[in-house]
């Protein structure tokens, strides 16, 4: 799973708004709807709960240690999506106390293995993997306007790449899976033969695949490997993993048929989640 730095994050807080506008555009929902679409999110608890609820955001210093601006990002995401937040002045063991004490509802805080979203009352945890692919999937169907019997190329068999490909098949989408290790994709396959019906394929070759698919879902850590070649006029592709998989001088002809942002719709999808009683 790819650490972010300050560096992917620094200017999120301050383009909240145009990001909005940019989903608006590419997918007719702003994040706010795009979450709460991804998380089933029923919009009778959305009248009363909503804003009653107090989100704690705790920094953690284990392992590699805090990133500079990623709980002030993740608090700025929240409030942006209309919840009380703060962020806890104490750390780590420290922090939690400290946001039972402030009478939190929800808990957000991560280390270098998990990101994710407690609920105090229903004891859900959400984790920001998991969320991310719901997100994602949600915005791509969005996107291209309803994703039932469709092609997906899937890159990347991981924690979100597997969340994603389960969600694709559950919306009718025909699955085809692509991982770097061959043996990873394979078990992924396997397990969704089992489960759907839709065309479930295994890819070994990508590059010949990327050319061939038009709706593309990048799942990896890969940075710059969607060259000219690959991309066509109706080509969509939406992008969880960081880096991003295009490389630069394809960006300009694809920018509005592409969803890539480092943390948005994952942490939108989360608290949206967090708070939902399923
Ligand atoms: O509290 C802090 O500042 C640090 N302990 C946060 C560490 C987060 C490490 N994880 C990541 O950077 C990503 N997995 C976060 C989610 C990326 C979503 N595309």
């Amino acid at each position: 799973m790819t650490r972010l730095s300050s560096k992917d994050i620094y200017n999120i807080s301050a383009t909240l708004n145009d990001y909005n506008n940019e989903l608006m555009r590419k997918t007719g929902c702003t994040l706010s709807q795009i979450a709460s679409y991804a998380s089933e999110f029923d919009n009778r608890e959305k009248c009363y709960k909503f804003h009653s609820f107090k989100v704690g955001v705790i920094p953690i210093t284990s392992g590699k240690g805090v990133i500079e601006g990623f709980s002030k990002t993740i608090a700025d995401i929240i409030s942006f999506l209309g919840f009380k937040t703060f962020i806890t002045q104490n750390l780590d063991v420290s922090g939690l106390a400290e946001a039972f004490a402030k009478d939190a509802n929800i808990v957000m805080l991560a280390d270098d293995n998990r990101f994710v979203a407690i609920n105090l009352y229903s004891r859900k945890v959400v984790d920001n993997a998991y969320a991310t692919a719901k997100g994602y999937v949600a915005a791509l169907n969005l996107m291209v306007g309803g994703l039932k019997k469709k092609d997906v190329l899937l890159i990347g068999a991981g924690r979100v790449g597997i969340c994603a490909a389960h969600t694709l098949a559950k919306l009718g989408a025909n699955v085809s899976v692509y991982d770097v290790n061959y043996n990873t994709s394979t078990k992924l396959v396997t397990n969704l033969k089992v489960k759907y019906t839709n065309t479930i394929k295994l890819i070994d070759d990508l590059d010949d695949s990327l050319t061939r698919y038009r709706i593309i879902f990048d799942a990896s850590p890969g940075q710059g490997f969607i060259k000219e070649k690959h991309i066509t006029n109706e080509t969509f592709i939406a992008a969880p993993g960081v880096p991003l998989c295009l490389s630069p001088e394809v960006i300009p002809a694809i920018s509005e048929r592409l969803l890539h942002d480092p943390l948005q719709i994952g942490v939108a999808t989360m608290i949206y989640d967090a708070v939902s009683s399923r």
